[in-house]
């Protein structure tokens, strides 16, 4: 065996990608390897990337159910709704308003409970 053949069946033997691979995005400083290193930073930027989509979904929603209240409440008000009907409606939306208030409340506590543990994993 020739000292020039010495090495390069591991050469050969690495992985490559195929032209068009969704994979070789990963390789963030373009030297041709994708190394464990670039997997762990694209993994962490990709559950970085949904935790701001369902925080933006969250909040959202949050954002739905106070304003389903305050429509309903100003609906309620306005001759849309006859008197007659006051009775059936009313009891619906004072359930509907405790609800959606409710999903409110949640979101602000978990918030303000989420930044409270973020801000102590900061200070680590
Ligand atoms: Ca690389």
């Amino acid at each position: 065996m020739s000292i020039f053949s010495i090495g390069v069946d591991d050469l050969t033997a690495q992985k490559r990608f195929e032209p068009d691979s969704r994979y070789a995005k990963h390789d963030l400083d373009g030297d041709g390897i994708v190394s464990d290193e670039e997997l762990r930073r694209e993994e962490r930027m990709i559950r970085i990337e949904n935790s701001d989509r369902m925080a933006d979904q969250q909040r959202r929603m949050v954002w739905v159910s106070l304003l389903s209240v305050c429509a309903g409440v100003v609906v309620v008000l306005t001759p849309l709704v006859s008197e007659a009907r006051l009775n059936i409606i009313i009891p619906f939306l004072q359930v509907w308003s405790i609800t959606n208030l409710g999903i409110v409340a949640t979101f602000m506590a978990a918030s303000a409970w989420s930044k409270r543990n973020g801000s102590k994993k900061e200070k680590i």
